[in-house]
Formats: structure tokens, sequence, C-alpha cells
């Protein structure tokens, strides 16, 4: 019997962020912490590139072109979509979680998914703060288990 797991080790790895500026304040609170994740399980700093876009709706599209290269083992998605008054939320929301989930199983790319979906900015807040549970260090760490337990499944 095989069993298979990633471990949290992210020496070697390479890993693209893609960031959308809206709600810009948000995006970079969850880039500090997919950063603090990355360096804290040895991810190198020159081995991390990291992409900005206007929004969460043009997350998808970078990701994608991101994972053709070849040049990443693994990617976070970081952004944040904040219900507040528009209805917008609904046509933005819904398609870049459906996308970046199609772009996994057609790239075979993992892809850390710390894209905030929320009502309001306190709720946003709460998920990007600086200690335990910033969304975007989640992401990230969960990133670098799923390199590396598809890189043990492939290996096989
Ligand atoms: N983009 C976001 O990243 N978050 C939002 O909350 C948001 N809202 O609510 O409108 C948002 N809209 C912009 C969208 O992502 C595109 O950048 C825009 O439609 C241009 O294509």
């Amino acid at each position: 019997m095989a069993t298979f797991e990633g471990s949290h080790d992210g020496k070697g790895l390479r890993v693209g962020i893609v960031c959308s500026r809206f709600n810009e304040f948000i995006v970079n609170a969850l880039l500090e912490g997919a950063l603090r994740g990355l360096a804290s399980h040895g991810v190198s700093e020159s081995d991390i590139d990291v992409a900005w876009v206007p929004g969460a709706y043009e997350i998808p599209i970078t990701t994608k072109a991101m994972a053709v290269t070849g040049r990443y083992d693994t990617l976070v998605t970081l952004g944040a979509v904040i219900r507040g008054e528009t209805a917008h939320f609904e046509y933005v929301a819904g398609p870049v979680a459906d996308s970046i989930a199609q772009i996994q199983l057609e790239t075979g790319m993992p892809i850390g998914f710390a894209v905030l979906t929320v009502e309001n900015v306190e709720q946003a807040v709460e998920r990007s703060g600086p200690g335990a549970g910033n969304k975007g260090e989640e992401a990230a760490v969960g990133a670098i288990e799923m390199a590396n337990v598809l890189k043990a499944i492939r290996k096989k």
C-alpha cells in the first residue's frame, strides 16, 4: 500500500503569486501572509514571482498564463471580493472560484486560493491579519503541500 502525503518543506519550490489590486490594502495584507508562510517553510525569495492585476476578475487568465509557462511548481491567488453595496459581487466571486478550480484540472498545476469572498470590510480584515488566520498564509502553505503531494504521486 502506498500512502502519499505532501510535506510542508518548500525548499527549492518555485512559486507564482497572482494579486488583484481592487481592495488593495486587504490584498497587501494577504500577500504579506503568503510571503511569511513561504519564507517560514523554506521557499527562497528568489524563487517567488508576483503578478498584479486590476481586480479579481482578471486573476484566472493571469493564473493560467503563469501555469502554462512551466516555470512554477505551484501558484497562489490572492484577492478580496467584498459584497458591500454592489451587485457586481455575484458576477465576480463565483466565476473566479470556478475558473481557478478549472485551471487546476486543465493544467495539473496546484493553485492555492485566497480570493476572499466576504460580506464587508470587517470580515476581510479578520481574514488578512498579521497573526493566525491570515488566508494568504494558509493558501501559501497549502500550495506547498499540494506541490509536494502531487510530485510524490507523479513520481511513483
Ligand atoms: N474586484 C475585486 O477584486 N473585488 C471586488 O469586490 C470587486 N467588486 O465588488 O466590484 C471587483 N470588481 C472588479 C472586477 O474584478 C474587474 O477588475 C472589473 O470588472 C474589470 O474587469
